[in-house]
């Protein structure tokens, strides 16, 4: 795919000059003037690998057990709400999830899909993939919409704690951008059994009774005492994603969840926080022998490496697959992220690592 960009910042520049400035502002942007946002990729460039040499890594396995499962790499998609917009045909999961069977890297599909989750799972040809659910304050929709990611064979389901209110986020309050922009992205709502059971209005022929609904089951955070009620929801693995405190992951791993999703949501929620990839040292220490999933700022395939050696099971990949989508639909999406795998794997050849769990063994510093 020679016309296809191999630096983050072609991607990006071109994916501006693609999406419609709309898709472009909202996927790009982040909260109050971007500083964490900027903060999440620069502090990467403070953490150096360490090479060791004359260890014959010649072959590489880059392959991890998550939860019983082998997955291909030790990355995914991470979840992005309103990605689906980002494609050309309008259907963009559809696409992430055939850019997940053709990769075999995992999707973590969004609850705020312009495709319903079903016919997202059907495209997976094999890649696990998982569910990420924003929690509603009505509880039965909750539980209806992970019943239909058990029903359709997710393989977990991530929890976002960190969005139950939109961020203060400048680009989209500018263009009063977001309401239109998630009103095209309800398909898991308006396909719900539950949720249309609650709306008094046929959702097909009045859509905006839909995103009424739906705009009026947020606005309420969980808390700790939330936390046996969303471990009841489903004998599936449970990740709560969002969590950079220590404390937080400490108290996670109390409550019986499965696996803690270190983010800062890519800095599109709170401004002024510390880097994410900052604070993964900390929460995988207090982890304990739980999987702990990161993202927030990755960019390359060091950046992947890098957040392997803090500890990290598994590495996200947000804004670049979001681009790789807009540039060139599902090939554009499968170039972005073997682009960054092989960057990855040619890294830890250079610095002789020859799987994930070398990493573990002094393998970075600050620098
Ligand atoms: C409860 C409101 O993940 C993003 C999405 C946020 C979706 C808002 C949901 O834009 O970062």
């Amino acid at each position: 795919l020679p016309t296809l960009p191999m630096t983050f910042a072609e991607l990006e520049e071109r994916a501006g000059q693609a999406l419609p400035p709309s898709v472009w502002s909202y996927v790009a942007g982040g909260a109050g003037d971007e500083n964490t946002q900027r903060a999440n990729v620069e502090a990467f460039h403070r953490w150096g690998l360490m090479p060791r040499m004359l260890v014959g890594a010649t072959e590489r396995d880059l392959s991890v057990e998550l939860w019983g499962t082998r997955w291909a790499a030790p990355v995914f998609m991470a979840p992005i709400g309103v990605v689906g917009l980002c494609a050309q045909d309008g259907h963009g999961d559809l696409a992430t999830a055939r850019a997940a069977a053709r990769t075999g890297v995992p999707m973590c599909a969004s609850t705020l899909g312009v495709d319903p989750l079903e016919d997202v799972a059907a495209e997976f040809g094999g890649t696990p993939g998982l569910f990420q659910l924003y929690t509603p304050t009505d509880r039965d929709l909750a539980e209806s919409l992970v019943r239909r990611a058990e029903a359709a064979g997710f393989a977990g389901i991530v929890v976002t704690l960190d969005t139950w209110v939109t961020g203060w986020r400048p680009r989209d309050l500018a263009t009063s951008n977001f309401p239109q922009l998630r009103g095209q992205c309800l398909a898991n709502y308006t396909s719900d059994p539950h949720f249309r059971s609650k709306v008094d209005a046929d959702l097909d022929a009045d859509p905006r009774a839909g995103v009424l609904h739906w705009a009026g089951v947020f606005g309420k955070s969980l808390t700790w005492d939330d936390l046996a009620w969303l471990r009841s929801l489903t004998t599936l693995p449970l990740i709560l994603k969002g969590i950079c405190h220590p404390e937080d992951a400490r108290r996670a791993r109390d409550h019986g969840v499965d696996g803690i999703y270190c983010s800062n949501h890519g800095g599109r929620q709170a401004n002024g926080g510390l880097p994410a990839i900052d604070c993964l040292p900390g929460v995988v220490e207090a982890a304990g022998d739980l999987p702990v999933l990161f993202d927030s700022g990755v960019r390359t395939g060091t950046d992947v490496v890098k957040a392997l050696a803090l500890g990290a099971s598994a590495v996200g990949i947000g804004r670049p697959y979001a681009y790789g989508l807009a540039l060139g639909g599902v090939d554009g999406i499968v170039h972005v992220l073997r682009s960054i795998l092989a960057e990855a794997d040619l890294t830890m050849a250079v610095d002789g690592y020859a799987d994930v769990a070398a990493l573990a063994d002094d393998a970075i510093r600050r620098c």
